[in-house]
């Protein structure tokens, strides 16, 4: 029996702007009737002649609203000429299996239900993003066509009476008008371990957390948040690598992740940080809402900033089979990220790129060879073998080190330290602060730091002087596509190498958070508390932009 298409007439909204990575709103935004439709049909129309006959991957976090979400997508999919979905089983893929999925099944794209490590529940966060065929998030002219369409909607077609039972695997086929229409409902785990499996040495980690390496077993921690990523943990570093079943802890996905942010920072996941202070586990990961990012603690809640996890990384990346085989090429980072990677691809002779934050940045890069790792401060690393950061391959890839090196996080990074010197650093978040003053705030020092009486000066604080080099709202070209994307931080670069950045958060659902990010280079002194250490550049930091008078907090909501 053929199923018929319906077109529904419907007013444009016009706030579907993507953000730093997709559109992420309130659930009751997206329940608003015609809104979740409407952004579905922005994404498939702005692929154009691409749309007709494509296959698309569909999956989510498991937050609340994706069940729903995945339904009106299927059948607005149906109703556009879609030729064939996969969906994750019960909607759940993490994002980065859904890159993988991407790119082995060479699928035009995906649409990815997430707010990634925004809150969910009924009163909190959604979110939709659009991947594309390279697997990686849509650059900026993508999102940027999709918005512009968002804004003139004025229908949407759907397929009313088509029912997928997304509960058990399998292909299932339906006739819509005179075409052909496929949804494969797949094992969310599968294909991502059986890659990550290609990837990593198993029998190394095996042996790792036996202790046939270092001759006493080596106890992880893994730390799920009630994220999409439970599922995979529970594959790999139970039933594959062998750990014990209580070394994966939050491990049931849930619609509200437990009522907690998902957000594997020392704030939201200091419940890892606590577990592991006692020393009873050798190493500790955390991972976010859909998976991608990750952090990474060692005995004793010895805490790897985002930004030495990186450089560690990079200068240990033939520990990883995959990267070792396929050569390593460069290296790069947000520009927010602390610069301890840029010494490592000096003394390899490897290039450096510094982008905006977004991982959507990244992917030109890696498309066209440049890049084998990435990261971001924002807890977020990955490599080229998919094209999204990857919260779990993180902690493989650390294991790996570990596995090579046979010596512990801590000895691993005050090596790295006394090799390269330390870059310290630290960021202060303001979160859900009002958009008007913050606007005026980042408005007001921009004014200042790129004026002419500030180029060159001299400023103290804490008895320690700075001296300006450079100020500027940072200007990104894309070197593959020549894309430019302005106005991505405002950056007060000093002459010894410290520097301040601010910018205004893309992934917030409403009212405004401020990032302050705070790094400074010490060459030889690399045991210092970050704290301590960055005293006056952070008390510089927030005299500069008068953060308590136009934010009203006397301090930070969360501190890295
Ligand atoms: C998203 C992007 C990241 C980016 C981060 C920045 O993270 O995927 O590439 O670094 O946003 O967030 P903000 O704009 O709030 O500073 P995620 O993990 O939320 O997808």
């Amino acid at each position: 029996m053929s199923l018929n298409v319906e077109n529904v007439k419907t007013n444009a909204f016009g706030d579907q702007k993507p953000g730093t990575s997709g559109l992420r709103k309130a659930v009751k935004v997206f329940q608003q009737p015609n809104y979740t439709e409407n952004f579905v049909q922005s994404i498939l129309s702005s692929l154009g002649d691409k749309l007709q006959g494509s296959t698309l991957i569909v999956g989510g976090d498991g937050r609340f609203y994706c069940k729903e979400a995945v339904d009106k997508i299927i059948k607005i999919c149906a109703a556009n000429k879609v030729s064939k979905l996969f969906v994750g089983q019960n909607g759940i893929l993490s994002t980065p299996a859904v890159s993988a999925l991407i790119r082995t099944h060479k699928a035009t794209g995906a649409i990815i239900l997430t707010a990634s490590h925004n809150p969910g529940g009924p009163d909190k966060d959604f979110g939709i993003k659009f991947n594309v065929s390279n697997g990686g998030p849509a650059p900026d002219g993508v999102t940027n066509a999709i918005f512009e369409l968002s804004k003139t909607l004025s229908s949407y077609s759907i397929v009313p009476n088509l029912k997928v039972d997304i509960s058990k695997c399998g292909s299932q086929v339906f006739t819509v008008g005179d075409q052909k229409f496929e949804v494969e409902v797949i094992d969310s785990v599968e294909h991502y371990v059986s890659y990550m499996k290609e990837i990593f040495d198993f029998n190394a980690l095996k042996a790792l957390i036996k202790g046939d390496i270092t001759g006493k077993p080596f106890s992880i921690l893994i730390n799920c948040l009630h994220g999409v990523t439970g599922p995979y943990a529970k594959q790999i570093f139970v039933k594959e690598l062998g750990a014990p079943s209580d070394s994966v802890v939050n491990a049931v996905p849930l619609e509200d992740f437990g009522g907690h942010h998902p957000d594997p920072n020392l704030t939201y996941a200091a419940d890892l940080v606590n577990a592991m202070k006692a020393g009873e586990y050798d190493f500790g990961a955390a991972f976010d809402g859909d998976g991608v990012r990750n952090m990474i603690l060692g005995k004793k809640a010895f805490f790897v900033t985002p930004s030495d996890s990186l450089a560690v990384l990079a200068a240990n990346l033939d520990c990883i089979p995959y990267s070792k085989q396929s050569g390593v090429k460069g290296f790069a980072r947000s520009m927010p990220t602390g610069a301890a990677v840029d010494r490592v691809g000096k003394k390899l002779g490897k290039d450096v790129y510094e982008v905006p934050t977004g991982w959507k940045y990244f992917g030109n890069l890696m498309d066209a060879g440049k890049l084998s790792l990435c990261g971001e401060e924002s807890f977020g690393t990955g490599s080229d073998h998919i094209r999204e950061k990857d919260g779990v391959w993180a902690a493989l890839a650390w294991l790996s080190v570990i596995a090579s090196l046979k010596k512990s996080v801590e000895e691993i990074l005050k090596d790295h330290w006394a090799t390269y010197g330390r870059n310290y650093f630290t960021r202060y978040d303001y979160e859900n602060c009002e958009s008007d003053p913050c606007n005026k705030m980042m408005a007001e020092l921009e004014t200042l730091v790129t004026s002419e009486a500030f180029k060159g000066k001299e400023l103290s604080s804490n008895g320690r002087k700075y001296v300006v080099k450079l100020c500027d709202n940072f200007q990104f070209t894309d070197l593959i596509d020549g894309s430019v994307a302005t106005k991505q931080g405002i950056r007060v670069l000093f002459e010894d190498g410290s520097r301040i950045v601010y910018r205004l958060s893309g992934t917030g659902s409403s009212g405004a958070t401020v990032r302050v990010y705070i790094e400074s280079y010490e060459p030889k002194e690399y045991t210092g508390e970050p704290q301590v250490v960055l005293k006056p550049l952070i008390s510089l930091a927030l005299e500069l932009a008068r953060l308590q008078e136009f934010t009203g907090r006397d301090k930070p909501t969360v501190i890295t």
